[in-house]
């Protein structure tokens, strides 16, 4: 019994503090995941409508009241579950919602994580881009607002951020459907 067992404690990872086996923990639709992150009201919800449209389903996380929305597409013949997390700020929780968003980034270990971030508010919420690419993280950022940014006279270098965090970028303005063809590009080369 103890040889059969082992493998599976050694396979854990970064969530060897759970009480989940790796069976367990593992997505056996073989679907393709990504998460939505990011503090509350950042626009999360409203991507993660504009990439999903009606095929939505909303639920209670197991064994709590937060809810939270999941949904399928394709993106080139890639089929996968988009889900939309309750807001974070960081991946030490405090509240019931930020427990149950870094379950979902550990537990259901996603193979993408959408950062979105408030283009106007960047230095403050990069801190929590580099925790996720420090956690390692497949992570693509998403700067989100940018009407507000550039008419708060706020210029971004996508690709110096690029560069410098070593991730793909992308501009939207999800309200306006801006950016959402370009996110489906870059999701589907995080793919590759
Ligand atoms: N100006 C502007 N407002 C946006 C944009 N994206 C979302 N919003 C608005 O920001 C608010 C919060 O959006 P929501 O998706 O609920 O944020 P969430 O808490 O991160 O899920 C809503 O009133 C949205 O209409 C954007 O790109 N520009
Ligand atoms: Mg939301």
């Amino acid at each position: 019994m103890k040889i059969n067992i082992l493998p599976k404690i050694l396979n854990r990872g970064k969530s060897a503090g759970s009480c989940h086996t790796e069976d367990e923990l593992s997505d056996n639709t073989g679907i393709a995941k990504v998460a939505i992150v990011g503090t509350p009201n950042v626009g999360k919800s409203v991507i993660f409508n504009r990439l999903t449209g009606r095929h939505a389903t909303i639920s209670n996380y197991p064994g709590t009241t937060v809810t939270m929305s999941r949904g399928k597409i394709k993106i080139a013949d890639i089929e996968m579950e988009i889900v939309d997390t309750p807001g974070m700020y960081s991946l030490l929780p405090i509240t019931e919602e930020e427990r149950v968003a870094r379950s979902i980034l550990l537990e259901e270990k996603p193979n993408l994580v959408m950062h979105v971030v408030d283009g106007k508010n960047l230095g403050r919420m990069l801190p929590f881009t580099m925790q996720l690419i420090e956690a390692e993280l497949n992570t693509l950022l998403v700067l989100n607002m940018m009407d507000e940014t550039e008419a708060a006279g706020i210029e971004i270098d996508i690709n110096e951020l690029e560069s410098q965090l070593g991730i793909p970028v992308v501009s939207t303005v999800a309200t306006r459907s801006h950016g959402i063809d370009n996110l489906k590009i870059k999701i589907e080369e995080a793919f590759k």
